[in-house]
């Protein structure tokens, strides 16, 4: 028998059940015994009724002033401000990041709610000059109407915030479905908006897995844009089947970012960085850094002293005060990292730490795994190729700043890519050959800010940026006006 609290879905500002009555438990995965909601389990008729309920509500959202639009997000970013540590704590129990980064993933949304509220009163077009005499012409923004939006489980208040609140302020309703491994984090979010004003209807909330609640939102004929981040898998479906309903399908997908260290680099400030984009967040980051393209000359005592560090990290429960590297999301994600230690030391890489399931003591409870080096990895091996989502790098020798950067681009992904060098010029090449949405010099492959573009090329998604200048423009159509004030036909290209 669970004690644990029951959530409902939130459809026209109503918290009601699945129609099916069928649910799920959220479990925490440091402690699988703790089970932190149950669920629920929604389908096709529930997303339905999400999909109507936006409906009704989208004419008197759509014709709220912007500024009074932005007036919720205001108040939002003030309530997760007071709620910042709550909401931390409960980040850490539910989806199992250490606390100091849940706080971190917290304050992404306050940055990002002051950020898009401040955009309430920013100009939302261009005036523009004719080619013809007695004529205006302009653009302006316009909300697209009902919108899909499914996210992640390891960044799941600050991704749903890079989605909804722009897509709030541009005036769309929305049928949120969260990952259905983080939807108390997901809850409590979208119960802040409402406390914030938000009317009824514009934020619809349907739990549930990707295949039943997710797949319905996206095959729905009346939501007009689907905004995706998680695995490139996924998203290959999304867009197939988003394309073509022709819907616009924005999506955020994987990542194998690599950290190059030249010759030149400082090679401490370099550990520094490779130990926090590898192991943060136990490796659970599109942005993480998975590979570290190492020159020649410095690979031997760089995977040494990357040995000492990883070694020296404390795993364990992310409440407590001095764990480093919290657990793996689920069983699933843990059996998938240990395959690839398996792929690894099949490929011939050499392990040099880790490589192993952790249940002593109380890591029996969750789903821990050591944080795992290996070097001699050749460019091509899987281990190099694929993303992983796990503690887990491969170490990679390079002969030349050249080499090093051709093996950075050398798999199908380009999300983020970092360089360490103290030479201005092999600084510069860099960020103009490396093949990612975001390149870091002299800092690791995580610590995106939301004032700038998010987004990577290649297989890491299909040209869409989240955040940055364009956020609100990624939810908004564009309407373009001429007024002809002559009195006369004036034919454009023609009469000039
Ligand atoms: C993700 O990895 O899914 O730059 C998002 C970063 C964070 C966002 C990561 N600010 O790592």
């Amino acid at each position: 028998m669970s004690e644990a609290p029951a959530f409902q879905n939130l459809i026209g500002g109503e918290w009601i059940p699945a129609r099916s009555g069928r649910t799920f438990e959220s479990r925490s995965p440091a402690d699988r015994s703790d089970v932190v909601g149950v669920f629920p389990r929604s389908d096709a008729a529930d997303v339905d009724d999400a999909v109507a309920a936006a409906r009704r509500a989208f004419p008197a959202w759509r014709g709220t002033p912007q500024p009074a639009r932005g007036e919720v997000l205001r108040e939002a970013a003030r309530l997760l401000r007071e709620r910042k540590e709550e909401l931390a704590r409960l980040m850490t129990r539910e989806m199992g990041k250490v606390l100091v980064e849940a706080r971190g993933d917290v304050q992404e949304a306050i940055d990002m709610a002051d950020y898009i509220a401040g955009e309430a009163r920013r100009p939302v077009g261009q005036t523009v000059p004719s080619e013809l005499t007695d004529k205006v012409c302009f653009t302006f923004r316009e909300p697209v109407g009902v919108i899909g939006l499914i996210t992640p489980w390891n960044f799941p208040i600050a991704i749903p915030s890079w989605k909804l609140l722009p897509a709030l302020l541009a005036g769309d309703v929305v049928v949120f479905k969260p990952a259905e491994d983080t939807p108390l984090c997901a809850a409590r979010l979208v119960e802040i908006l409402v406390e914030a004003g938000l009317p009824p209807g514009v934020v619809n909330v349907v739990h549930g897995i990707g295949e039943e609640a997710g797949a319905a939102l996206v095959a729905h004929p009346e939501v007009r844009l689907i905004s995706f981040t998680g695995s490139a898998e996924v998203g290959r479906q999304v867009a197939a089947k988003g394309g073509a309903l022709l819907k616009r399908v924005s999506l955020e997908l994987g990542g194998k970012n690599a950290i190059v260290v030249l010759d030149d680099a400082d090679l401490e400030l370099a550990l520094d960085g490779a130990v926090w984009a590898a192991f943060g967040t136990t490796g659970q980051r599109c942005t993480a850094a998975s590979r570290m393209i190492v020159d020649r000359r410095l690979v031997g005592d760089f995977t040494a002293l990357l040995r000492a560090r990883a070694e020296a990290l404390r795993v364990g429960d992310g409440l407590r005060d001095e764990v480093e590297v919290g657990p793996i999301i689920n069983e699933r994600q843990l059996r998938r990292v240990h395959s690839y230690t398996e792929v690894g030391v099949a490929e011939g890489a050499r392990l040099v730490t880790g490589g192993a399931v952790l249940d002593q003591g109380d890591l029996a409870r969750g789903h821990f795994y050591a944080p795992t080096v290996f070097a001699d990895v050749r460019p091509t091996m899987r281990n190099a190729q694929e993303e992983i989502f796990g503690p887990t790098v491969a170490v990679i020798a390079a002969q030349s700043a050249e080499e090093a950067v051709a093996h950075a681009n050398s798999t199908v992904y380009g999300l983020s890519l970092a360089v360490y060098t103290r030479d201005v010029g092999r600084a510069f090449r860099a960020m103009r050959e490396l093949q990612a949405g975001i390149v870091y010099v002299n800092a690791p492959t995580i610590g995106a800010e939301i004032q700038l573009p998010f987004g990577g090329i290649k297989g890491t998604g299909n040209g869409h940026r989240e955040a940055g200048m364009t956020a609100v423009d990624e939810f908004s159509e564009r309407k373009t006006v001429y007024v002809d004030y002559s009195g006369r036909l004036q034919r454009a290209q023609i009469d000039t």
